[in-house]
């Protein structure tokens, strides 16, 4: 409907310039040529000047109307350590050019009137002015020195890298078509390698799983935190066409360029709370954040700092936005915590994994930490189910009691436990599923929970402190109908008999 009017609109505001059009030329033949320019130069002199003050005023006054949205005026302060000096730079040149632009358009404009047509008026020629060229030479020589030293000084502070020596996270933005992959390192602080070669659906980093950097890096979901106060800095890799890493209220833009890793390093100074509440002192930020839900949360509530694409990169380039939310140490350590390895989570076992069958060091680390949180949790329970845990990683060669090379990790966290806890002791039982003779599924399981607890004592546990003992296959845990039920009855359990 509205396309419509706006069609009519357009059509009948032609048809009235066509007629006035015609008018003129029937006026200017009653008239005379003569008296008809005179009358529509005097016209456009005039005009031009209207046309003056109508559009500088509008540039004026929309710049006024909407200051508190741009970028650099009002709440929006460059929420990092390095966005004053961009917007300061930018303060500057909008200084010098605005000058500029208002001295040329009134000039254009007032010239256009004050030498209008007239009879008789005859253009003045100006061969050389010696005055004039030192003038328009020298004066924006000298403001472009000073801009162009202060922006040197500003890109050699802005685009410093990071000393060996500093404290700071690095993280990296791999853009594509059309999102950001963001990836954190784990707790080793240390970012994988990566080898374009090994990207897969499943991989889409192409990381490589052989170096065991990569093993704890974590691709967050949508949103992205980030400690305030820390220094960042952030990797950027394209792996299809031109991207552009922008955070635009940190000042942050760097083109991301497939075949050519860039980089840039920030601070964020500001937490997404705290600008959130800079808004909040503002009418335009006090309105309800969708016009269809006028009790909804306002403005300012929805306010997050957003990651986009710079770089018309295809299609659905409007598509890269990620938030990042800026927090406090504490509530980033939270967040971090929660945050789960991309390799153990997603590719770990599969037949992508270079590493399959393999016990991996961040495995016995991570297992040795579960397995001590949970004998605590059982030594302190009063709960007799509680009592007894199933030791997940203990595996015997097929059809014998012979103990499998890599069950000796959990193993040794039982060491531990039993050096931890001096007065536990413990009942170590061997659990068969169903297939084969009964008898001989009893003496395996007896055979085994032996060689468990010979392990134990090889290793200084006191023989007294652990009492071997196989039930065959009289206490299943799961119906012996599947593969993977019979596996989980073939188990070795341990029972806590007393702990004081
Ligand atoms: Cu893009």
């Amino acid at each position: 409907m509205t396309g419509l009017i706006i069609l009519l609109c357009v059509i009948l505001i032609t048809i009235v310039l066509v007629q006035i059009g015609k008018v003129m030329e029937l006026t200017g033949q009653i008239k005379g040529e003569m008296e008809v320019m005179r009358d529509n130069s005097k016209w456009n002199g005039w005009l031009s000047l209207v046309f003056m003050v109508v559009f500088l005023g509008g540039v004026i006054l929309s710049a006024w109307a909407y200051r508190n949205e741009l970028m650099g005026f009002g709440p929006h302060q460059g929420a990092s350590a390095h966005g004053d000096s961009l917007d300061s730079l930018f303060s500057w040149t909008l200084f010098f050019t605005g000058i500029v632009f208002v001295i040329t358009h009134i000039m254009l404009f007032w010239y256009a009137y004050k030498f209008r047509w007239k009879e008789g008026r005859k253009a003045q020629f100006i061969s050389h002015d010696n005055r004039l060229e030192v003038i328009w030479t020298v004066i924006p020589a000298v403001v472009m020195t000073f801009l162009v030293i202060r922006g040197l000084d500003a890109w050699n502070t802005v685009m410093a890298d990071v000393k060996p020596d500093e404290d700071y996270i690095e993280i990296e933005a791999t853009g594509q078509q059309f999102n950001w992959i963001v990836r954190y390192p784990g707790p080793d602080g240390k970012l994988g390698t990566r080898n374009y070669k090994l990207t897969t659906a499943n991989n889409q980093l192409g990381m490589d799983f052989n170096d065991p950097k990569t093993w704890d890096d974590v691709t967050p979901g949508q949103e992205l935190y980030l400690p305030v106060g820390k220094k960042v800095r952030v990797r950027i890799i394209a792996k299809d066409v031109l991207h552009s890493f922008f955070l635009p209220h940190f000042r942050v833009k760097m083109d991301a360029v497939p075949g050519l890793p860039t980089y840039f390093v920030f601070t964020p100074v500001k937490t997404t709370t705290e600008y959130r509440n800079e808004l909040r002192k503002y009418d335009e930020y006090n309105t309800p954040a969708d016009p269809a839900d006028p009790t909804g949360p306002k403005r300012w509530e929805k306010f997050e700092y957003e990651l986009a694409c710079a770089e018309l990169c295809g299609k659905g380039h409007y598509s890269m936005k990620r938030v990042f939310r800026v927090v406090s140490q504490e509530e980033y350590d939270e967040w971090y915590k929660k945050q789960e390895s991309f390799y153990l989570t997603q590719i770990r076992e599969k037949d992508e994994d270079p590493n399959k069958g393999k016990v991996l060091d961040i495995e016995v680390g991570m297992r040795a930490k579960a397995f001590s949180e949970s004998i605590k949790t059982a030594v302190e329970s009063t709960n007799i189910t509680d009592k007894t845990l199933t030791l997940q990683h203990v595996y015997f060669e097929t059809g014998s009691a012979a103990l499998t090379a890599d069950s000796r990790y959990e193993l040794d966290n039982l060491v531990t436990a039993m050096t931890a806890y001096p007065s536990l002791v413990i009942e170590v039982a061997g659990h068969t599923d169903n297939s084969g003779d009964p008898a001989a599924n009893l003496t395996l399981s007896a055979q085994r929970a032996a060689s468990v607890v010979k392990y134990l004592t090889d290793r200084g546990v006191g023989a007294g402190r652990l009492k071997p003992r196989g039930y065959g296959d009289t206490k299943p845990v799961a119906e012996n109908d599947t593969d993977e039920n019979r596996a989980k009855n073939r188990r070795t359990e341990f029972t806590i008999l007393s702990s004081i």
